[in-house]
């Protein structure tokens, strides 16, 4: 049966991005299809500046979050990533497999390592090493499938590049993952901010729907999202990045395309609408589930204590059989 490994990080809020890109496929496909493990990755949140007691908030709504969204602890396997050794473990391997450059070259680690500089604030090693770590989360399931956000395939990739390296060196020992996208929003835009992805951890949520966000919030948020100067409504990603966010939210929410979406509007305002009500309508189950799990955290933290006994079992024997590989004396 296809293996498949996720995660979302408890580094903000929950945003619409987060669900069209990621959590939406885990609940709706990827739990029926396949032996699928679903993890709150709360050691990626310590990899800039935080709040202990925020990353335990934020590790707690994730998780009431994700099973709110309709996963279903039955089916998958729901865990939090630092309740499972075996991610460290197998993290500092895959250092020893990486080289230095490689890593310089993500793009997330430019990118962060540039705001928290212009920011004032220090720079960790964790957040250059990081896609190491996420590889461990991958390698150590022997994952087939990461569905992810385009924002993550580079990481995805880099996985795939330890797991081929590390098999050639020390004899097979992992699967080679692939990514795997959705057909539409695959990279949902900030909407006052339509050439920068909408992101959990940015400074201002006026261009960024979360999802607990209420309904009427999210209706303004998307009545105010910026666009351009123009009148026709037409489907163009490069020359007009913020009417095509719209188009693929439409899109997402209505299993639509967007580009026939584009030939149906004759106006911004309509089209602004009318993704305000199809954004309400896909949170407001959501938003209902999870206020009624947050009132039982027990039943949270006993899912999330089940999950992550699975995952250990299922991750220890392929991370000890990569110590032995490596040259490390066995226990
Ligand atoms: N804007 C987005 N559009 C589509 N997919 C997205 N994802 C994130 N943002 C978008 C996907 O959501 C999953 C979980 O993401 P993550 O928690 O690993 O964090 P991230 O990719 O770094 O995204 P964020 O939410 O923007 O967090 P911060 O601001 O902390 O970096 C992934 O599958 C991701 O692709």
């Amino acid at each position: 049966m296809t293996r498949i490994f996720s995660g979302i990080k408890p580094t903000g809020h929950m945003t619409l991005g987060n669900y069209l890109g990621a959590l939406r496929r885990w609940v709706e496909t990827d739990q029926h299809r396949a032996d699928a493990l679903f993890s709150v990755v709360d050691l990626h949140a310590l990899t800039v500046e935080h709040d202990p007691a925020r990353v335990r908030r934020l590790s707690r709504q994730a998780a009431t979050l994700m099973l709110a969204a309709g996963l279903d602890p039955e089916r998958c396997t729901l865990f939090v990533q630092s309740h499972v050794d075996e991610h460290a473990r197998l993290s500092y391997l895959l250092e020893c497999t990486a080289a230095d450059g490689e890593l310089r070259r993500m793009i997330q680690y430019k990118e962060k390592s540039t705001r928290a500089q212009a920011a004032g604030e220090g720079v960790r090693l964790s957040l250059l090493t990081y896609p190491v770590l996420m590889a461990a989360d991958i390698l150590a399931y022997g994952t087939d499938e990461v569905p992810v956000g385009d924002d993550q395939t580079q990481h995805v990739e880099l996985t795939r590049d330890l797991a081929v390296r590390f098999n050639q060196r020390y004899g097979h020992t992992f699967t080679v993952p692939k990514a795997t996208r959705p057909p539409v929003a695959a990279r949902v835009m900030d909407l006052q901010d339509p050439d920068s992805k909408m992101g959990k951890s940015h400074e201002s949520g006026a261009g960024i729907v979360y999802l607990l966000d209420e309904a009427d919030l999210v209706r303004k948020k998307i009545m105010r999202a910026v666009t351009d100067s123009g009148r026709e409504v037409e489907y163009d990603p490069e020359g007009r990045p913020g009417l095509a966010n719209l188009l693929e939210i439409l899109a997402a929410c209505t299993e639509g395309n967007p580009v026939e979406l584009a030939g149906v509007y004759e106006s911004y305002g309509a089209l602004k609408r009318d993704t305000a009500d199809a954004v309400v309508e896909l949170l407001k189950p959501v938003r209902a589930r999870h206020a009624a799990l947050a009132a039982d955290a027990g039943y949270v933290d006993e899912v999330l204590r089940k999950g992550a006994d699975r995952a250990r079992g299922m991750a220890r024997p392929r991370v000890d059989a990569a110590y032995a590989a490596i040259g490390l004396l066995p226990r």
